[in-house]
């Protein structure tokens, strides 16, 4: 038997009993300031400030939340457990989808991490360059005992060709969730295909890595991202991983914990909303 077979006790485990502590999981990201640039904290200016979404994270109730290194290393202040994202790409940025690794798994326990995450784009040009990164990170993490979480978003090359650049299309989407259990993720953050029927499939072909979904751009109206998260909920998503759909509202905190009566008490959207509705004026 191999190294790998012999574990009683997984990271996936390790991952749930930290993150999931109540049977499901919701992490608050924030690697927006790289990923996409300082813009991403105009709808609510507090956002930029990293205490603010620490405050956020513990206020609300969050399982996690996932920082940079540099953020990481100036504000982590424990807290709220830490996944550390190993890479991260600007928005500035043109060329064929790619990440490079910022920081070490070592270094990520050194600033107190209790997972690391690392994105890969499948498709794109650099995808075994990829490839390659995720596997080095893979063996570390197994020598640090770190749970690896895969933001596996599939991007540039075929999807743009086939599924013409749509990175939510059903076939994308299990095809992101397949890629992240063959590469030894221990938990992972896909895209939302849109609806329950198709999400089942991504997390069907996940198979014993939980799934998160990812939160996307603000939704219009806060019953637009409840009910997404309702539906994978339903479906079977370990929890979900948002960043804007919380942290761009004014309200977030309130909204985060709205979002902890869906995911960890399974209430409904209906549930939750009604008292707000009869209560305006
Ligand atoms: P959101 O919930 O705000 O979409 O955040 C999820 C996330 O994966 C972030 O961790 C990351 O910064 C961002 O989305 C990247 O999204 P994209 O590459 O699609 O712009």
């Amino acid at each position: 038997m191999g190294r790998y077979t012999m574990r009683a006790y997984t990271l996936t485990d390790k991952f749930k009993s930290i993150f999931a502590r109540r049977g499901r999981s919701i992490v608050l990201a924030y690697d927006h300031g790289i990923e996409h640039g300082p813009t991403d904290f105009l709808d609510n200016p507090d956002s930029a400030e990293p205490e603010y979404i620490l405050k956020i994270a513990r206020d609300a109730g969050f399982d996690g939340v996932v920082f940079q290194r540099g953020v990481a290393e100036k504000y982590y202040d424990g807290s709220v457990p830490l996944i550390l994202k190993l890479n991260g790409k600007t928005s500035l940025y043109n060329g064929a989808p790619v990440s490079a690794p910022n920081c070490t798994v070592e270094e990520a326990v050194s600033l107190g991490a209790s997972a690391v995450g690392f994105t890969i784009y499948a498709g794109s040009d650099y995808e075994w360059k990829q490839v390659e990164y995720l596997a080095q990170i893979k063996r570390d993490a197994v020598k640090f005992d770190m749970p690896l979480v895969v933001w596996s978003y599939p991007r540039g090359g075929k999807v743009d060709a086939k599924y013409n650049g749509n990175e939510h299309h059903p076939e994308v989407v299990a095809y992101a969730a397949r890629i992240a259990l063959e590469l030894g993720a221990d938990a992972m953050k896909i895209k939302y295909t849109g609806d329950p029927k198709t999400f089942a499939w991504a997390v069907r072909v996940a198979g014993k890595v939980p799934v998160l979904m990812s939160g996307g751009p603000k939704t219009k109206t806060d019953e637009e991202f409840l009910r997404q998260v309702e539906e994978v909920i339903s479906v079977g998503a370990l929890g979900v991983a948002v960043g804007r759909n919380v942290w761009q509202r004014k309200n977030a905190v309130e909204f985060g914990k709205l979002l902890g009566q869906m995911v960890y008490e399974g209430k409904k959207v209906a549930e939750i909303l009604e008292p707000a509705v009869n209560s305006s004026p």
